[in-house]
């Protein structure tokens, strides 16, 4: 699956398999609101971990600026990218079935000292979170985006202090 024909993407989006896309595109969602160029694909550690190696090595030299990885269940996914990859690699917990996504993020989030991955919350909240630090990372080069993420900011806090409760029932 390569959801996206960016030709310059900043950011990839991987996945360890397609029914983590009803999650990851999460993210997705927030790059475009960005108008962050991005592509998404689904590359497994453990059922294409060639194509994982392929991809995390390639990854800079095709111009990325960032990976978010979101996996489930032993989420090996994002850890193995960011053994081979220097660019700031987002790792996603995908809710799994059997604990909830807990395996997920205990896998992704519990990285020995060294290779770093920037762990996310579980589930789509972690999925768009992920989209808006990447989003972040690419704002301190670049004044617009810096700009509309502080408009997106502004336009979040205003919806709370716009907020009325019901009388109680
Ligand atoms: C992981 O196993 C994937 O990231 C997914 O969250 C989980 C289940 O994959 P499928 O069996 O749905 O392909 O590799």
């Amino acid at each position: 699956m390569n959801t996206t024909a960016s030709p310059q993407p900043l950011v990839g989006i991987i996945m360890g398999s397609n029914s983590d896309w009803p999650t990851m595109q999460a993210a997705a969602k927030v790059l475009a609101e960005f108008g962050v160029s991005y592509e998404a694909r689904v590359v497994s550690a453990h059922r294409t971990p060639d194509l994982m190696f392929e991809y995390a090595e390639a990854a800079r030299g095709r111009g990325l600026k960032a990976i978010i990885a979101g996996a489930g269940g032993a989420a090996h996914l994002p850890g193995m990218v960011a053994a081979k990859t220097t660019l700031p690699v987002l790792g996603v917990p995908v809710q799994s079935k059997a604990l909830s996504g807990q395996d997920s993020l205990l896998s992704i989030v519990q990285m020995p000292k060294g290779i770093p991955v920037a762990t996310f919350a579980i589930g789509e909240a972690g999925a768009a979170n992920a989209g808006l630090f990447a989003v972040a990372l690419l704002a301190n080069e670049n004044v617009e985006l810096a700009a509309r993420l502080d408009a997106f900011r502004a336009r979040q806090t205003r919806t709370v202090l716009d907020m009325e409760l019901p009388p109680p029932a």
